[in-house]
């Protein structure tokens, strides 16, 4: 194969527009077809950088409506309205908690476990709860003010103390955007708690605690320590590091890391809080940036769970899994190869970062702010 025209497909220069000499200590790899290791769910993913050139003629998403009312009376997230189940919600000013009215768990389930042959089951009792984040309808995150998102950090790390001290594990997300299966634009995110160690959960905990059995070390801080000042750094502060992980499997996947050892969100002090909210809303900001609309994800922490077990080797963490791929139109599908193989990739980590960074901070916040009403 021609070695100019692959690493062509994967020089950053032409994901930024601007024509900068090719990094010598680039790997030649890495503008070819090649596979790379997630350390912390021990796995990899084929990464074919040269495949962002194919043409598209698939499905294009549509965009969702730009122009959304800050109350709106069919809503029923919005403060004074009923839900679905009946009841009503207050009139809340600032954030809203509720038990999910069609709840995936619930804590008065049996926990036994049954076994006839390889037909393997246990009871799992847990609950659900939603999140409002705001009582306006129209806001997003990345819209909010340092003050109205800190709020948030501090509803998610109050949810998980009060959750850990009946459940193992204190699952908090948000799924954004209709292409992601939110069921409503006002802003909300969920909290599932439950007994067992989910799939994702137990292979982070077995992964970083043999790294940590190995090394001494965290895993996560490790790898932040790798990564600063990198090429795949999208925003970085005293407290926080927000990177395209290595390993990344949706295009603009993004991993958010506090710097120091924090094991939970209840553990992060006011000013890592604070910095939180402000690496968040600059996080989402170049989201929303990138294709000029409200960039559809799903992201959520993963923290150690509550158990009898130690716990020195969890770092907290965010994952961010948008699925946009190349416009605000096309998504990445999760089909063929990625289900009966392993997940794959086309745009490099580098080259997203890259995109991320070019993006700015504030460019979401001017492009698909709502027009005033
Ligand atoms: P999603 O948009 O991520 O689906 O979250 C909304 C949740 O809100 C969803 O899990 C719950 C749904 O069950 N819900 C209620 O609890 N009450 C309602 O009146 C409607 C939706
Ligand atoms: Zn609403």
């Amino acid at each position: 194969m021609s070695g100019t025209r692959a690493r062509a497909g994967a020089d950053p220069s032409r994901a930024t527009g601007t024509a900068q000499p090719r990094d010598p200590s680039v790997p030649t790899i890495f503008a070819q077809p090649h596979r790379r290791y997630n350390p912390l769910l021990d796995e990899w993913v084929l990464v074919s950088p040269e495949r962002t050139r194919r043409p598209w003629q698939g499905r294009e998403e549509t965009p969702p409506p730009e122009h959304l009312p800050a109350y709106d009376p069919a809503c029923y997230l919005c403060p004074g309205n009923a839900r679905a189940g009946g009841q009503r919600n207050p009139a809340y000013d600032g954030t809203f908690v509720f038990t999910n009215d069609f709840a995936a768990l619930r804590p008065d389930v049996s926990p036994e476990r049954v076994e006839r042959g390889l037909l393997v089951a246990e009871g799992e009792p847990g609950t659900c709860r939603v999140v409002c984040f705001s009582p306006r309808h129209d806001l997003t995150m990345a819209r909010m003010s340092r003050e109205e998102l800190r709020r948030i950090v501090d509803v998610w790390a109050a949810q998980t103390a009060e959750l850990g001290a009946e459940y193992r594990w204190v699952q908090v997300f948000e799924n954004r955007g209709e292409t992601m299966g939110a069921s409503n634009p006002h802003p909300h995110g969920q909290i599932w708690a439950g007994t067992a160690l989910p799939v994702e959960a137990a292979r982070e905990d077995m992964a970083q605690r043999a790294w940590h059995d190995a090394h001494g070390s965290r895993l996560l801080l490790e790898y932040a320590s790798q990564e600063h000042g990198g090429p795949r750094v999208v925003e970085e502060d005293d407290d926080w590091l927000v990177l395209v992980p290595f390993w990344a499997v949706w295009p603009f996947e993004t991993l958010v890391i506090p710097k120091r050892p924090v094991g939970r969100l209840t553990e992060l002090d006011d000013g890592q809080r604070d910095r939180l909210a402000h690496v968040l809303i600059d996080l989402l900001g170049r989201y929303d940036g990138l294709f000029g609309v409200p960039f559809p994800y799903s992201m959520g922490w993963h923290q150690a769970p509550f158990d009898a077990a130690t716990h020195d080797h969890w770092q907290l963490h965010a994952h961010f899994y948008p699925p946009l791929l190349r416009s605000a139109t096309v998504r990445k599908f999760m089909v063929g190869y990625e289900m009966l193989a392993e997940t794959q990739r086309d745009l490099t980590a580098e080259d997203a970062a890259a995109r991320l960074r070019a993006v700015g901070a504030s460019a979401g916040r001017r492009e698909t702010r709502p027009r005033s009403r």
